[in-house]
């Protein structure tokens, strides 16, 4: 039965555990996975700045509720704060737009009133929510979020702003191109521009207010590796290129040969690297190549840079109940989300800061968030320069020259050789049949070869909860899933004997 079927899971990310975990569970003890690096966890990465817990990579749990699979091992593991757990907590319902205080400082070295730039925040929230809207109805008006707002904005501006002043009515124009910023380090996408349309309503957002991990994500690695036995993880162990078939004859199993150069045989192989490893990989990754179809969608679906600016400092420059900091340049183009000079203007695309807290466990630290090709040129600069870059930004937004950092630290996903990137996005052009072809497995139905060779899991094949660590343990589960049904339903002659 399920004990001689020989599994090979690709990546040890939250989607591998997680497939490794209920196969495991389910009686297939002939389970293991490959992992590139010398940690498992992927895009889930804990570290410390200074004595400080900091998320390098997932932050929060989006949606904490009993409908989040999350949330609910994070809550039987015990990682989570009590606040979190409550009834009250899980119920709100934000769609998406956190209830948080923010400071807000204008590059004049102003600090705003929250009022000052209430009309642009209402605008933008409704416009997005408006976006989510053309969903299936094949009558967007526009290909991307960029286009819709932009044009949107300029209409309605026009009406209802006609009895502002020309400086008020323009700061508006710069506070949303700020939320544009925003909104490109939510998407994971280099600009609004790129974002598409049609399918930006795809992405589902579960009930509950955000939480962290108050002792790191990474405990919810731990805990549940050490449900799996000992040795089913190989570290250091890239894949190189996975030989699979797609025709009667060769009804052999899936070879995965490593960089190493061993070669393992299996039955079935579940793959969970990254959509940006597989934009760059997958024609070495694949022997015989994928169908054109999933190849077209792997090349049509987005994936974009998001990376975090920790900045530690002896005082604080924001308010006690600040929760983010909002930062808005006034003699900036309105309504951009692309910085002109990427080299000289890169730091003009963070578009703020969120406060960690409470400050008995964090102290006096922000976040800085910066996405898109000015954050991939981020990576390129030296700790110096990013801190430099940092200090001058603050005290110029503060009009006060003696804020200096006490330590920073940056993340650096692009240039991450195994994940190319932070997360997912619908690009232009894209639907959730692209997500469908993701998850498909390998070989394509109807094809007479043995089903069921290479399977798809990780962040980038969930179809409404892409680009979360939800979304990436849920796919580890299906396509565990997809293997337990296998076998509980197939004739015996279908089963690999070995
Ligand atoms: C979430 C959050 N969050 C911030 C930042 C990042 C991400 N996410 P993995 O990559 O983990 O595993 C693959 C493994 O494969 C890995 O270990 C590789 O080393 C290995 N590998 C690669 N090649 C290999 C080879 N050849 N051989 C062997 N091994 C190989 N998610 O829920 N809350 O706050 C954030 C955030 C900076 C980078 C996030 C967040 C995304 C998650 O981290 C991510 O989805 C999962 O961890 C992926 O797990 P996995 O197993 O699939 O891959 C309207 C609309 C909007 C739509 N979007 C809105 C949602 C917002 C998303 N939020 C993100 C925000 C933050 C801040």
């Amino acid at each position: 039965g399920n004990r001689n079927v020989n599994i090979v899971i690709v990546g040890c990310g939250i989607a591998g555990i997680a497939a490794a975990n209920r196969l495991v569970k389910s009686g297939f003890n002939n389970v293991r996975i490959l992992e590139a690096t010398g940690r498992s966890g992927g895009r889930i990465k804990t570290g410390r700045l200074g004595d400080k817990v900091i998320e390098i990579g997932a932050n929060w749990i989006h949606g904490p509720s009993e409908g989040n699979p999350v949330f609910c091992l994070a809550r039987q593991y015990g990682l989570l704060d009590p606040e979190a757990l409550t009834p009250e907590n899980q119920a709100l319902d934000t769609g998406g737009h956190l209830p948080w205080v923010s400071n807000i400082f204008s590059s004049s070295g102003r600090k705003l009133n929250v009022e000052d730039i209430s009309p642009a925040a209402e605008l933008f929230t409704e416009l997005l929510g408006e976006s989510s809207e053309f969903q299936n109805q094949k009558g967007e008006p526009y290909p991307c979020v960029g286009d819709f707002i932009r044009s949107e904005v300029r209409q309605r501006a026009a009406e209802r702003w006609k009895d502002l002043d020309s400086a008020t009515r323009s700061l508006q124009l710069c506070a949303i191109s700020s939320m544009l910023k925003r909104e490109c380090c939510i998407n994971g996408a280099h600009s609004l521009d790129e974002v598409g349309l049609g399918a930006f309503g795809q992405y589902k957002i579960l009930p509950g207010l955000d939480c962290t991990f108050p002792g790191g994500y990474e405990g919810l690695i731990t805990n549940l590796m050490a449900e799996l036995p000992d040795g089913l993880v190989s570290y250091n162990r890239p894949v190189r290129c996975l030989h699979w078939s797609n025709t009667e004859e060769k009804q052999d199993s899936v070879t995965v040969e490593c960089e190493d150069g061993e070669r393992i045989v299996a039955d079935h192989v579940i793959v969970t690297v990254p959509l940006g490893y597989l934009k760059r990989h997958h024609s070495s990754l694949f022997q015989p190549p994928l169908p054109l179809h999933k190849l077209h969608s792997i090349q049509r679906l987005g994936f974009g840079t998001n990376n975090k600016i920790f900045v530690e400092f002896d005082a604080p420059w924001w308010d006690a109940d600040c929760d983010a900091i909002q930062l808005v340049w006034e003699d900036e183009d309105e309504l951009v989300d692309q910085v002109p000079d990427v080299q000289r203007s890169w730091i003009k695309k963070l578009f703020g800061f969120t406060v960690a807290k409470p400050i008995e466990r964090y102290g006096h630290l922000v976040c800085g968030w910066i996405a898109g090709h000015e954050s991939e040129y981020m990576e390129t600069l030296s700790e110096q320069e990013v801190t430099l870059a940092i200090t001058q930004l603050i005290r110029r937004f503060t009009g006060n020259p003696s804020i200096t950092p006490r330590r920073v630290l940056r993340s650096r996903w692009f240039h991450d050789p195994w994940t190319n990137g932070s997360y997912s996005h619908l690009a232009t052009g894209c639907s959730e049949q692209d997500l469908e072809n993701m998850m498909e497995p390998l070989p394509q139905k109807g094809l007479k070869a043995r089903p069921l060779q290479v399977l798809f899991a990780g962040e980038a094949t969930h179809l409404c909860y892409f680009s979360t660590v939800h979304g990436a343990l849920l796919t580890g589960w299906r396509e565990a899933d997809r293997l337990v049904s296998h076998y509980s339903s197939s004739h015996p002659s279908e089963r690999p004997t070995s």
